[in-house]
């Protein structure tokens, strides 16, 4: 291991800013920790943001067709009655300008942007235990330092481009669309190939097929889809939400997932066939996510999935004319939503157009990128553009490439070399007073983000003061309770059916050499939240306090 002073940085004191607390990303997350932590507690804070633009995700992901899988009612904050109040969105799934939007409003009304530094990327952090004192190091050369660190830097953020023989070759232009470039991409006329088909590649196919030339879609695992339905919000669905946000928000947070509906306390399987089939089509024309609600067990018995997925099964059959496209784009290797189910707008009827081709990975595996398109096992795919819709390295990435160096100079990466190990996904042990937001061991991305991330701000922010009341100057996970919580989430994962989806992102399976290890926590919102309370109240238990 290497030796504190080995890691610590020679700090230039001009160039040094000292705060209480530095948080990293300004999304939805670092927006509400800096109100919480200034405005409430009166703490000097600064916000470091790699991008020239506040909102972290929907910063970068402005793919067409790039829009929100959860209501827009409910997929916003819920802690200021002001914002909520003046706020109007204008679609149920709102598009990505729409949510910056939505986040700037929130920021100017809130005066946070004057504690934001853009175009800061952090390189890396340092612990130094004499002092109890985070340093930051940024790109541009600054250094920033605070007993506080706070990582709020989301859990998609760090895309992943496979590593395909050629790329450097290609003579067309190529894009992640988690890093989308600002002035668009214009399709017109032009060959698109776009890899995966997760939620990104479902949302954007059919928006590159209606602008492009031709559209070749290479799937390497088919997916469920249920119909978004999206459409405008009216003046009645505003002025509903409006007179009811109390309600909304209780049945957000007493849920699993965050959003403000309930599960079905019926199984799929006490029910006559033609009930639950009625069930199941009145969801689907509902749409969206709501769909996984519709009975108790979709989740955890597999006769009880099987149903689900069967229903999803058909209905690409009713909408996919040709039968054999309609039987590649069928999923068989996994169960509805043991991986993170998309929604759609016009997916499946993509593939009845005359200009989109789907290629069936599996059947013939990319061999190279060549200077003119992709390479197969069976033909060569001329191209002018590539799209990489093949997500991200979840959770653990934007963490680890912060390049954090904890008590004794140990590094995270190497912490985290067998999977992430958390304390209620708030802290780790040798990172003491690093707290992050929604992190691997949280529920995160099982959630509606915005609820799950004013829940964690809110415990990072009593706990700061809570330590300021007591004269305390350091927290750190204990390995013991971390080791408890990593079995509990591993225990609470294995109560569902998610980790039997063996190419799912949530294992970090969809990144090669990544350790396989089921990384939110699956027992729900509620039972985590009343978990975290319980810790706080009973003096922080499963933390050293000093
Ligand atoms: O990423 P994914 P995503 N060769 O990892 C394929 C959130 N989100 O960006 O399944 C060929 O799900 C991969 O294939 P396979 C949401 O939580 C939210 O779509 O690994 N193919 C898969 O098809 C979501 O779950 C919104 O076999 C390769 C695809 O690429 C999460 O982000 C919108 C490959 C990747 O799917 C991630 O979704 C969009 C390779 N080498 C996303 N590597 C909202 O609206 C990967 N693939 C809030």
């Amino acid at each position: 291991m290497a030796s504190n002073e080995s890691t610590a940085f020679a700090v230039n004191e001009q160039s040094s800013h000292a705060c209480d607390a530095i948080i990293i990303g300004a999304g939805f997350s670092g927006l509400y920790q800096l109100h919480k932590l200034r405005d409430e507690l009166g703490l000097d804070v600064v916000v470091l943001e790699k991008g020239d633009g506040i909102g972290g995700t929907w910063f970068w992901n402005r793919y067409p067709g790039a829009r929100c899988d959860s209501e827009s009612y409910y997929y916003c904050y819920s802690f200021n009655k002001e914002i909520e109040q003046e706020w109007s969105w204008s679609e149920r799934y709102p598009e990505h300008p729409e949510i910056r939007k939505y986040l700037n409003f929130v920021a100017d009304k809130l005066d946070l942007k004057r504690d934001i530094r853009l175009n800061t990327e952090v390189t890396s952090a340092a612990f130094d235990d004499d002092a109890n004192l985070w340093t930051v190091q940024t790109k541009n050369g600054q250094f920033f330092s605070a007993p506080f660190l706070i990582t709020a830097v989301g859990c998609l953020s760090t895309a992943n481009v496979p590593d395909i023989k050629g790329l450097a070759s290609f003579k067309g232009q190529w894009y992640h669309t988690g890093l989308w470039p600002h002035e668009g991409v214009d399709f017109s006329g032009k060959r698109v190939g776009q890899i995966g088909t997760g939620s990104t590649g479902i949302q954007t196919a059919p928006v590159i097929a209606e602008q492009a030339k031709h559209l070749t879609v290479f799937q390497r695992t088919a997916n469920y889809s249920i119909p978004a339905r999206n459409g405008p919000v009216t003046a009645d669905d505003i002025k509903h939400t409006r007179d009811n946000y109390d309600e909304i928000w209780r049945l957000a947070r007493a849920g699993t997932n965050g959003h403000p509906f309930t599960i079905s306390t019926r199984s799929a399987l006490s029910v006559s066939n033609a009930e639950r089939q009625e069930i199941y089509e009145k969801a689907w024309e509902r749409g969206g996510l709501r769909f996984r609600a519709s009975f108790s067990d979709v989740l955890q018995n597999v006769e009880a999935n099987l149903t689900a997925s069967d229903f999803l099964r058909d209905k690409i059959k009713t909408v996919v004319k040709n039968p054999a496209i309609a039987e590649m784009l069928t999923p068989r290797d996994h169960g509805f939503a043991t991986k993170r189910p998309p929604i759609d707008s016009g997916y499946f009827e993509t593939f009845n157009r005359d200009n989109v081709l789907l290629v069936d990975l599996k059947a013939e595996p990319i061999v190279e990128v060549t200077a003119n398109g992709i390479r197969t096992t069976k033909q060569d795919y001329a191209l002018d553009i590539i799209v990489f819709a093949t997500g991200f390295d979840a959770l653990t990435g934007p963490l680890v490439n912060l390049n954090i160096s904890g008590s004794q100079g140990i590094k995270l990466k190497d912490a985290w070399a067998a999977g992430p190990r958390t304390y209620l996904g708030l802290q780790s042990p040798k990172f003491p007073n690093l707290f992050t937001i929604t992190g691997p061991g949280s529920p995160s991305v099982l959630c509606n983000m915005p609820i799950a991330i004013e829940q964690h701000v809110d415990w990072i922010t009593n706990c700061i003061r809570d330590m300021r009341a007591n004269g305390q100057k350091r927290i750190e996970a204990n390995t013991d309770s971390t080791e408890k919580w990593v079995a509990h989430v591993n225990e609470a994962a294995d109560a569902t059916l998610l980790p039997m989806a063996s190419s799912s992102w949530y294992l970090g399976a969809n990144v090669p050499g990544k350790p396989r290890v089921f990384m939110p926590y699956a027992g729900g919102l509620a039972r985590y939240t009343s978990i975290c309370d319980d810790v706080a109240q009973s003096g922080y238990r499963g933390f050293a306090l000093s």
